[in-house]
């Protein structure tokens, strides 16, 4: 009979022939056959050239996008547009373990508001760690609308780590952005609210409801946000928007925008006019001018009050000081993004036609020579509009957000009412040219697009309707993401990518080589904490310790068992699991989920998770791993048994569905030979080549080699018991013996094929 290896060996060649012979069928029709045939222009071929990536290819850019109200992150290539990862920032996310483990619980437990958990967010403004106003590759930030809250995403891991709830604001919007060295995190709030939070009524709005702006301190170092460092402008009850920070001639400054600085309070139901009339009412709205920079001095030199922990400048203190100024913008604006090099700030105005530009340098030309038109209702100085303007142009209807290209004084403008995009000149105040897309544009990205030195290429378009460009599928349809080639005069569409997530508010596209991503975890890791777990636990040191009521289980997990396989525990005990990941192997994870008990987690090489709860009720649960991790993964497995209170074990023995005999273990051993056999030619394979150029090869022979070490062990094993006369268990660990070589061979395979592929050479 042949032997299972030779079995697998010859389902792999034949599963090769059947795809050379697609192959070969396909090479048959020309370049014209399949245009015909799929009704594509020469135009489409060469959109698709532009973001077709060849199997095993790379992207120049990964995108970070809000997921919207999914309260997720999700990341992306440019150009292939080709979905990376879901990242759990405010939701519990299920494939990373993200809210079932005990260490991304306590994350998730940092965004609570009143006691209560927040298992959503409405993600809007993800920003990238910066340094001299470039990205870094660090950090990644994004906020909660609907609860004002920031998280930090460490770049090492694409993991969130940090979740701060702002204690004064009740709704935001102009959060993340950040300064040109990440001193501080923007936030600004969008509906005012009494910063207490006890009840004030509506009477009350222009006295005690309040607008706000926080500057969050970052601790780039440790990777976390100090509140207890942050601080807030307290600002009028108007509706402050987006946020961006000056640089270059402009750093210290942060500007915000805002709308219905009408303080207007709707009450349709009554037979009052909505909030969309009475909040557009006036021709302009202000546009706030804070110098942060000041502001954090004013703060060191502890003359800045504490509140909630953290501090608060009241409006008098900002005015006073000279932290804060306004100047009206027109109407109902949105975005406000300032240039690459600092020295102007472009508005645009969802209900005007034009954007408008400032200067940086005439507001602050006004403010030094204290030209105010007047003050707002809150002794805030206004300078004049027409003062600090450097230009206006018309663009379009609806313009919304604005990102920089590489070419000087060159900006792109989303038209969300014409559902275009604008190519526009910000020096000479000329528009350049248009693109349509589909449909009704809200932000738009360009490679690094807001930061001191933009990459231009690519610009992406965030659309809030898709209407008719997929399949249908319901009423609810998917986000589309429209990439759009910017490096020639032109601007062209390439691709549409549907995203079946919330809506997406802005992006950001970082140079990918500036990522330094980790393959593994240092062994026994924390990674929420970023410290060595407490309850790490090295192969052969698994232990269950019981306290009182509670068990400690301290387990490892590896190709492909769980230890321990069987956990018993009493009616009303607590039980903690914790599990290492004692893979090395790049991509190895191990899953855990236990039934009824809301246990789910991910486990990556080198991590250690755990996961308590209350065995609340007698019975069975069975465990095991969710990652198809090897040929044995469906058995890597286990049990836990809670028993009655008053349960007394009966007998120890273990009954089982087999008994093997000497004859059984002979074969056994046989098999075993012939897959070394199989082995023994797959490395002289390898090492005949020049495999060691090749890094993935070289982790794969790594990880076969330690694989090759556990079989040995349990080769020991078998013998010692052969040697004395036990071949029941003799058997069985020959045949563990043989799970290791199969694994050994399974790598050694993947690496044959690499170098096939690869056009590895022979060498002596
Ligand atoms: S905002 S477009 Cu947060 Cu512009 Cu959505
Ligand atoms: Cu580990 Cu499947």
């Amino acid at each position: 009979m042949k032997s299972r290896l030779t079995q697998l060996c010859n389902a792999m060649i034949g599963v090769g022939l059947s795809l050379g012979l697609a192959t070969s069928a396909g090479a048959a029709q020309s370049l014209q056959d399949v245009m015909k045939a799929r009704g594509l222009t020469e135009k489409d071929l060469l959109a698709a050239a532009k973001t077709y990536t060849p199997t095993g290819g790379r992207d120049e850019y990964l995108a970070f996008s809000s997921g919207g109200q999914s309260g997720q992150i999700f990341v992306y290539g440019i150009p292939s547009m080709r979905i990376l990862k879901y990242i759990g920032v405010f939701t519990p996310e299920p494939w990373q373990g993200y809210g079932f483990d005990d260490e991304s619980k306590a994350v998730l437990a940092e965004g609570r508001i009143d006691g209560k958990d927040i298992l959503y967010g409405d993600t809007h403004h993800p920003a990238l760690s910066e340094e001299n106003g470039d990205y870094d590759g660090k950090y990644l930030f994004i906020n909660d609308k609907a609860n004002p809250r920031i998280a930090v995403i460490d770049l090492r891991d694409f993991e969130t780590k940090q979740i701060v709830v702002n204690p004064f604001f009740k709704s935001e919007h102009g959060g993340t952005f950040v300064t040109p060295n990440t001193e501080y995190v923007m936030e600004a709030t969008q509906y005012a609210a009494p910063y207490a939070d006890d009840f004030v009524p509506l009477s009350k709005f222009n006295e005690v409801y309040r607008g706000g702006l926080a500057y969050w301190k970052f601790d780039k170092k440790e990777g976390r946000i100090k509140p207890e460092q942050s601080f807030v402008f307290e600002l009028p009850p108007y509706s402050q928007d987006l946020s961006d920070a000056g640089k270059g001639p402009s750093y210290g400054w942060g500007f915000t925008n805002s709308f219905c600085t009408e303080r207007y309070v709707g009450g349709i139901e009554r037979g009052r006019p909505p909030f969309e009339a009475g909040c557009s009412q006036k021709d302009t709205d202000f546009l706030h001018i804070t110098n942060w920079k000041k502001a954090a001095e004013l703060v060191k030199a502890g003359k800045v009050k504490k509140q909630k922990g953290m501090y608060l400048i009241p409006i008098k203190q900002a005015v006073k000081e000279g932290l804060l100024y306004l100047i009206p913008e027109p109407k109902s604006p949105h975005g406000v993004d300032v240039t690459p090099d600092g020295t102007k700030i472009i508005v645009s105005g969802k209900l005007d036609t034009h954007v408008s530009v400032f200067s940086f340098k005439k507001i602050m030309d006004a403010i030094q020579h204290k030209k105010f038109v007047g003050r707002d209702p809150y002794g805030i100085p206004i300078l004049s509009m027409k003062d600090t303007l450097h230009t206006q142009v018309a663009l379009g209807l609806g313009p919304l957000h604005t990102q920089m290209d590489a070419k000087p004084c060159i900006a792109y403008t989303s038209l969300y009412v014409d559902s275009q995009i604008a190519k526009w000149d910000y020096c000479k105040g000329k528009v350049l040219d248009k693109v349509n897309i589909h449909y009704n544009v809200g932000h738009l990205m360009a490679m690094e697009g807001d930061t001191a030195h933009p990459d231009g290429k690519y610009l992406v378009s965030l659309n809030k309707l898709a209407i008719d460009r997929f399949n249908p599928v319901g009423p609810l349809h998917p986000q589309n993401h429209q990439l759009i080639d910017i490096s020639g005069d032109k601007m062209q569409l390439l691709y549409d990518m549907p995203v079946p997530l919330g809506e997406p508010h802005y992006v950001v596209a970082i140079k990918a080589d500036k990522l330094k991503p980790e393959i593994r975890y240092r062994s026994g890791w924390n990674s929420r904490a970023n410290s060595r777990s407490k309850w790490r636990t090295r192969a052969g040191r698994e232990k269950i310790v019981r306290n009182g009521n509670h068990i400690d289980v301290y387990g490892t997990v590896i190709r492909s068992h769980i230890t321990p396989e069987i956990i018993e525990a009493k009616v009303g005990d607590t039980v903690s699991l914790h599990l290492t990941n004692l893979e090395r192997a790049e991509d190895e994870t191990h899953g855990f989920a236990l039934r009824g008990q809301n246990v789910n987690l991910s486990i990556e090489p080198g991590k250690t998770v755990s996961a308590t709860f209350k065995a609340d009720k007698a019975g069975v649960f069975p465990y095991y791993c969710t990652e198809f991790c090897s040929a044995l993964h469906l058995e890597m497995q286990g049990y836990l048994l809670v028993a009655p209170k008053n349960y007394q074990a009966a007998g120890v023995s273990m009954s089982e569905g087999q008994t093997y005999t000497k004859a059984d273990y002979e074969k056994q051993v046989k098999t075993n030979l012939e897959t070394q056999a199989v082995i023994d030619s797959v490395v002289a394979f390898i090492t005949s080549r020049n495999y060691k150029d090749f890094k993935p090869v070289v982790a794969l022979v790594e990880d076969a080699t330690d694989q090759l070490g556990f079989a040995d062990e349990a080769k020991k094993k078998a013998e010692e018991y052969a040697k004395k006369g036990d071949y029941h268990n003799a058997t069985l660990w020959a045949g563990q013996w043989w799970q290791y070589q199969v694994k050994t061979a399974d790598l050694g395979l993947r690496a044959k094929t690499y170098l096939e592929e690869h056009g590895a050479k022979v060498v002596k």
